[in-house]
């Protein structure tokens, strides 16, 4: 459960970071999982940014009955963000992040609100976990967050190169007045933001891939007025952490690709995540 003093920063901030909240162990499995997972790798999809590079993304709304659907149901993740909205919560989607070295696109500012409202989902009352699954950094393009801007309300959002970006003459302004916190993470680190706090990412320049997978949450009352992209309200149930420990001990000792060799084939680009 998180402090009255993180729940203030939240709310003050937009976000809140739990350090070494996934286990070293947690972190190798699902890495090695996610190599190996043809559900997973059947559905990367690639996105341009305004130089060219792509980045790529591997999405999905159910969780699964695998390691990605322990992770996005754990109370790790569940409770805190729980108390962040405020409310009754469920799984919205899940996107697994592939930066691969050197050529990993930036992602340009934005809110994720700025693509969910577009998804009938009347009311801002939804919220991202980023689990860092590499080390990330400035140097292979972690994210940067301009803290407080959550308070903003939605920005109006407009096509940026391949993505959709928040409305550039607002976001400089801001830029001008108060710099982006860069949001460096260990392996197991989560941040939690709000769907308002505007963020962005650089591209990879290094030779370190940066991964990490982000699990989406939305109120239950905050669920799609009518059909629409992304999951409707659905009980979340939540996982078992004997079978996550055992899941994890049992991919540990697979045989496996390198951890290294990180590299996925991409497919065509898609909708807004
Ligand atoms: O992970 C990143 O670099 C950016 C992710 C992001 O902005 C998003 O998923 O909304």
């Amino acid at each position: 459960m998180l402090s009255a003093a993180e729940l203030e920063q939240y709310t003050r901030e937009g976000f809140v970071i739990k350090r070494g909240w996934f286990s070293p162990a947690e972190v190798s499995a699902l890495i090695r999982f996610a190599q190996d997972d043809p559900e997973m790798l059947a559905r990367v999809t690639g996105r341009l940014d305004s130089e060219g590079n792509q980045t790529k993304l591997s999405l999905w709304d159910d969780p699964p009955q695998n390691l990605f659907g322990f992770f996005a149901r754990s109370r790790r993740l569940v409770e805190p963000a729980t108390q962040l909205v405020g409310e009754e919560i469920y799984h919205y989607h899940s996107k697994l992040m592939l930066k691969e070295p050197h050529t990993g696109g930036a992602w340009e500012w934005h809110q994720d609100y700025g693509y969910w409202y577009n998804y009938a989902c009347l009311r801002p009352a939804m919220i991202s976990c980023l689990i860092a699954l590499d080390r990330a950094d400035r140097e292979n393009g972690c994210l940067q967050v301009l803290p407080g801007s959550h308070d903003l309300g939605r920005i109006d959002h407009g096509k940026v190169a391949g993505q959709t970006g928040a409305d550039m003459e607002r976001v400089d302004v801001l830029l001008a007045r108060q710099s982006p916190t860069y949001v460096e993470c260990e392996p197991g680190d989560v941040l939690f933001f709000h769907c308002n706090l505007l963020h962005r990412s650089d591209a990879n320049r290094s030779p370190r891939s940066r991964w990490s997978l982000i699990c989406c949450y939305n109120a239950r009352s905050n669920s799609p007025y009518k059909p629409a992209r992304h999951a409707a309200y659905q009980p979340l149930e939540l996982t078992d952490e004997s079978r996550m420990a055992a899941a994890v001990l049992e991919i540990a000792n697979r045989p496996s690709r390198s951890a290294q060799d990180k590299s996925v084939p991409a497919t065509a680009p898609l909708a807004n995540p």
